[in-house]
């Protein structure tokens, strides 16, 4: 853990060393990736199956690829009712907060008499993936299913590994409530090339979303140009501004939140005040001896934590500015004040009680957000990520009249002289149309 004051001599060095350590560390994993994905579209099903036993030890034919609807009713009913009722409050608060965020198509007539405009329409098919393991967050799977369902995409299919035939039926539940309509016991590389190419029984998606290790971030790399993708995640961040009105406990849970993810999640704490700072980093120490998943957690705080403290919250927001991190919370009196401030998050948490942890579950807003610093440029997922536009021009003899001849000189200017035709022949028509008595 770095423990820095933007008053010490040295602060810009240390923190440009704490941004540069932010930015995405690929695995360098091309060329099994590449061998991978070729082999899935030479031999489609049967590669797919054969990659399945070789990593998963998992024996699969072609006609076992796909879960059935009873084996998705048997994992439901594995799952406790309450936590079954958890995952419908995820959903419809999911739900609604994608719903509101629909676009409206746009359309309107300008002065040449010319209508214009544009249209969303959902994807035909989206592919998720969803990997197996630790990381395998139901949660997750609501975050990437739902909007794509609101958005109209009509075939959402699923993959998911299950090595040597170990299930999650949360993982299923969580499916079946989005609304996933297929779902597959495969994983790594080679479900990202069957979704991508398609095989005998997985038809190809045309876009791919979903969290994954190193061979599926790579081979969503590898695939993006054939279909879309999401953008690959990087280890998740959080970074705190809280003032010394808040429990030092309660914001080292918030870090340690964030830390237990995984050993290269970065949890950072903004304040302006210096003892409030050393409470928290006490009560890290003291909570690190009791989380289960203190390895992890601590491991992360060690060797990427940071805690800033700076003269006041107006440089709060500017160094996180700097961070982009993908999680901000503001635990003080008034978040709004500094929220207006802020220009690069993927998602903010405003006040005592918002803490990242209820976004990540029931909040609605979506938990899928630019890691490594991306949230310069880069928005959380939505139902955007799941609709394209189609523009449109609509027009008559008048409007032609009126606008085509600029395009007639463009075209010369640019020696594509039938793009100049194709519409001084209609002008000429009209003109001759308009000479006839
Ligand atoms: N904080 C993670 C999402 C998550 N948390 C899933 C718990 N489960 C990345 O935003
Ligand atoms: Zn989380």
């Amino acid at each position: 853990m770095k423990r820095l004051d933007t008053r010490d001599a040295d602060f810009e060095t240390a923190f440009a060393g704490l941004l540069s350590g932010r930015e995405e560390q690929g695995q360098e994993v091309n060329k099994p990736v590449a061998d991978i994905l070729a082999s899935i579209r030479k031999d489609g099903d049967s590669a797919l199956c054969a990659l399945t036993q070789r990593f998963d030890h998992l024996p699969v034919t072609p006609q076992t690829l796909a879960f059935g609807p009873e084996e998705i009713a048997q994992a439901r009913a594995q799952v406790a009712p309450d936590l079954l009722d958890a995952l419908d409050v995820a959903a419809r608060r999911i739900e609604a907060f994608h719903k509101a965020q629909i676009p409206s198509d746009m359309r309107y007539t300008d002065d040449v008499g010319m209508t214009l405009g544009m249209r969303w329409i959902p994807l035909d098919a989206v592919g998720l993936y969803v990997p197996g393991g630790k990381a395998a967050y139901p949660s997750s799977v609501l975050m990437n299913a739902i909007p794509a369902k609101v958005a109209g995409v009509g075939r959402l299919a699923m993959c998911v590994p299950t090595p040597s035939g170990v299930i999650n039926p949360l993982v299923l539940a969580a499916a079946e409530r989005a609304g996933v309509s297929e779902i597959y016991r495969v994983g790594g590389a080679q479900a990202v090339g069957a979704m991508a190419y398609g095989t005998a029984t997985i038809r190809p998606v045309d876009r791919i979303v979903g969290p994954g290790n190193a061979y599926v971030a790579e081979a969503k790399r590898q695939v993006f140009g054939h279909v879309g993708i999401d953008s690959i995640a990087g280890p998740s961040d959080v970074v705190v501004i809280a003032d010394s009105k808040s429990d030092p406990r309660v914001i080292a849970l918030d870090l340690l939140a964030q830390a237990e993810h995984d050993e290269l999640a970065q949890a950072t704490l903004i304040t302006p005040d210096a003892g409030f700072a050393d409470a928290v980093i006490a009560a890290v120490e003291a909570e690190l001896h009791v989380l289960s998943r203190a390895s992890i957690a601590g491991a992360s705080w060690r060797s990427t934590g940071a805690v800033l403290i700076v003269r006041d919250l107006n440089e709060a927001v500017s160094l996180a500015n700097h961070l982009a991190p993908e999680h901000l919370e503001l635990m003080v009196d008034d978040p709004e004040a500094l929220f207006a401030q802020v220009r690069h998050a993927g998602a903010a948490f405003l006040g005592r009680f918002c803490p990242e942890a209820v976004g990540d579950y029931v909040g609605g807003p979506n938990h899928v957000l630019p890691t490594s610093r991306t949230a310069r440029f880069a928005s959380g997922l939505s139902v955007y990520d799941f609709l394209k536009r189609t523009t449109f021009l609509s027009g008559g003899p008048e409007a032609l009249r009126q606008i085509g001849p600029a395009a007639v000189a463009l075209a010369h200017a640019e020696g594509l002289e039938a793009h100049a035709l194709s519409i001084s022949a209609r002008l000429d028509a009209l003109d001759a149309q308009a000479a006839t008595p």
